[in-house]
């Protein structure tokens, strides 16, 4: 019984070696195909009873960015200008431009929008048009 216990731990600890060694090799490939393209950072903007934030967000062509909803009541982030909502030049969506939510989010409720046009995006809160941000995309 003691055998089987000590294999089973030797088991375990060499495959736990074995995972560090893949990490560390799949990391260097990772670094070293990085075109530049996209990329993996994650853009969070808050939604409050203050509005978005941070604004102004400045993020790289291709970003995703979240809005998540941090306030009792419902928000619903979407390009500029309410109430066409067509500044974002990106087509589709539920009004004017892909860049809508097309909904409120309830409290602890996010939505995420791919930014694949540059240059400078305000939006508003289709709820509270007082509350608007700013998306710059380089
Ligand atoms: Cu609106």
């Amino acid at each position: 019984m003691k055998k089987i216990i000590l294999l089973l731990i030797l088991t375990i600890v060499l495959f736990i070696a074995g995972c560090d060694l893949g990490n560390q090799s799949n990391t260097e490939t990772a670094s070293s195909s990085n075109t530049g393209e996209g990329n993996d950072v994650l853009y969070v903007i808050e939604i409050t009873s203050e509005g978005f934030s941070p604004s102004p967000l400045t993020v790289t062509q291709g970003s995703t960015v979240t809005w998540i909803n941090k306030d009792a009541n419902e928000h619903w982030p979407a390009s500029a200008m309410h109430p066409t909502h067509a500044i974002y030049p990106e087509s589709g969506g539920c009004i004017g431009s892909k860049f809508d939510a097309c909904k409120g989010l309830k409290e602890g409720e996010s939505w995420s929008f791919t930014f694949n046009e540059k240059g400078t995006w305000n939006y508003h809160d289709h709820f509270d048009v007082s509350k608007f941000g700013k998306i710059i995309v380089e």
